[in-house]
């Protein structure tokens, strides 16, 4: 496809111009909105160019940096490039880049770990400042200057009509295939003004497959042709196998007690190996007519799809591993018929997460012995990657399930602790832990009742007895009952590995 068939505007296609004259238009201490949702979809030239723009002015004694939104983790081409550069001063909303997250932990970086259904209405509020340039990966340019989006949608909805100026890197790599298969919906308005959104299903079209776009905001257009990162998924290992063997057993058995239809509910399903081996797990087990209504596509709902066992799929971005790649656009037409990308504000929204009752199922970094989750930081201080969509789904799901082996770090750690070092989802939020031990139903439970079945289910059997201790003497030393906890001992666990490199006694 000629690059006029791309650029369809014709005053759009005058303002082709390369990655670095385009970086140029950027000043120092703007914000900038990219397009990027979990390695999909991300500017793949500007980026770099910016960066090493910095570091010739860096290197010149010119402060130089710039607040970085997008629609969650991206790709060493956008995150690493432009923190190498020491480019970045803010970060939002979520990132997975090794030398982020260092400079996040240094000190180096400030980073504002957000909800990811609300990053756009802060934006549309006005509450993180006015938005200067968008950054947005778009598979082509209509006549009238609407775009058609790439393979994720994340914010870009919102970048593009809040900043005040625009970048577009158009993708020749990208598959012409992709048309249609977006849903951008341009319903949403302010409170007082808001209407409900008319999503009753995952395969419902709400919207335009096309982004809106004022040709007069676009002050550049840089064409591109390399692939997004698709990092390859490792094989399901023994603790993902066995997670997703607990999961599927219980949802077998909520079906049978009638809590969940025989199709069960839409499936919102977290990024990693957990994840991936427990949509293999479903891919293999006995549910039929599935579907699912999340943020990301990964290789296991491709072949779910495939296999017919998944009907349909919502979700804001692709991340795919190569092979799945070369699989989706080989059977582009297919996929089309069965897979709707949305903006991450409406694949992430409460209300339709509420409405259609979803099953929520993420990975988390630790959970207490009350139900308290951290998915987002290791010793209370430290981030990994951030809350992302987690706790949009978790609080408004039909069923919010949390799961993680039961120890990390050749078993110095344990994944079950006393006291959660950082509380992302709190214990009114979480209703299934799951570790390659069992499966522990916290519904009905009380906190003294939780304690005893999460120990028993979850712990891994070298840390029972010393989860079991704590417990009782908790229950004898604490100034309450209802929650007991020893103050001075709740984060010891947490103390003794700093200290020490284990959470052993
Ligand atoms: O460390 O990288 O040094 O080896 O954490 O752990 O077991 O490989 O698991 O890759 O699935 O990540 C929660 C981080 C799990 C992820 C988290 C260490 C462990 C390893 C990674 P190494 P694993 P995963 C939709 C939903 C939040 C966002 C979310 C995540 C590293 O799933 O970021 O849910 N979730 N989004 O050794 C100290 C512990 C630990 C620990 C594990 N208890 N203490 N370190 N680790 N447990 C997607 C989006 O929203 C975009």
């Amino acid at each position: 496809m000629s690059l006029a068939d791309r650029v369809r505007h014709p005053a759009l296609l005058e303002r082709v111009m390369s990655a670095h004259e385009a970086a140029a238009l950027i000043p120092a201490g703007a914000n900038v909105g990219m397009s990027g949702f979990t390695g999909a979809g991300y500017p793949k030239a500007v980026p770099g160019a910016l960066a090493q723009r910095i570091e010739g002015l860096h290197a010149q004694g010119h402060p130089f940096k710039i607040g970085v939104w997008t629609g969650a983790s991206t790709a060493p081409e956008l995150d690493g490039a432009l923190a190498r550069a020491h480019g970045i001063g803010m970060r939002l909303p979520y990132q997975s880049d090794p030398t982020c997250r260092r400079q996040i932990n240094a000190g180096e970086m400030q980073y504002i770990d957000m909800h990811l259904s609300h990053v756009a209405q802060f934006v549309w509020f006005g509450f993180l400042g006015k938005l200067d340039v968008a950054v947005v990966e778009v598979a082509g340019v209509l006549p009238d200057g609407r775009l058609i989006p790439s393979s994720s949608v994340g914010n870009n909805k919102t970048w593009l009509d809040q900043a005040d100026k625009v970048i577009l890197e158009v993708n020749q790599g990208t598959p012409a295939g992709l048309e249609g298969m977006h849903d951008i919906y341009y319903g949403t308005d302010l409170p007082p003004h808001r209407v409900p959104i008319p999503l009753l299903r995952p395969q419902d079209r709400i919207g335009e497959p096309y982004l809106h776009c004022d040709p007069d905001k676009v002050i550049a257009v840089v064409v591109t042709d390399q692939p997004d990162r698709n990092s390859v998924f490792a094989a399901p290992d023994e603790n993902s196998q066995r997670i997703a063997g607990h999961i599927i057993e219980f949802l077998q058995g909520e079906v049978k007690l009638g809590r969940l239809p025989r199709e069960l509910l839409p499936l919102q399903s977290g990024v990693g190996n957990i994840a991936n081996a427990v949509l293999a797990g479903l891919n293999e087990g006995p549910f039929q007519h599935l579907t699912a209504f999340t943020e990301v596509l990964q290789d296991g709902m491709l072949d779910m799809l495939r296999s017919g066992k998944l009907a349909s799929a919502s979700a804001t971005a692709l991340s795919l591993s190569p092979a799945a790649m070369d699989d989706f656009v080989r059977h582009l037409d297919f996929y089309r018929e069965r897979i709707v990308l949305r903006p991450q504000e409406i694949s992430n929204h409460p209300e339709l997460i509420r409405r259609m009752g979803l099953i929520a199922m993420n990975a988390m970094i630790e959970a207490d012995i009350y139900g308290n989750v951290n998915s987002t930081h290791v010793m209370g201080s430290s981030i990994m990657n951030g809350i992302g969509g987690s706790g949009d789904f978790a609080r408004n799901a039909y069923l919010s399930i949390f799961m993680t082996p039961s120890l990390a770090k050749d078993g110095a750690i344990s994944c079950i602790v006393p006291m959660a070092s950082h509380v992302d989802h709190t214990e009114h939020d979480v209703q299934i832990l799951v570790t390659e031990q069992g499966l522990a139903d916290l519904r009905g439970l009380s906190p003294t009742q939780r304690a005893q079945r999460i120990i028993e289910r979850c712990a891994h059997p070298d840390y029972r007895p010393q989860l079991r201790d704590y417990v009782e003497r908790a229950r004898r030393g604490a100034t309450g009952q209802h929650t007991p906890h020893l103050l001075s001992e709740a984060l010891g666990w947490h103390q003794r590995y700093v200290e020490t490199g284990s959470m052993r006694a």
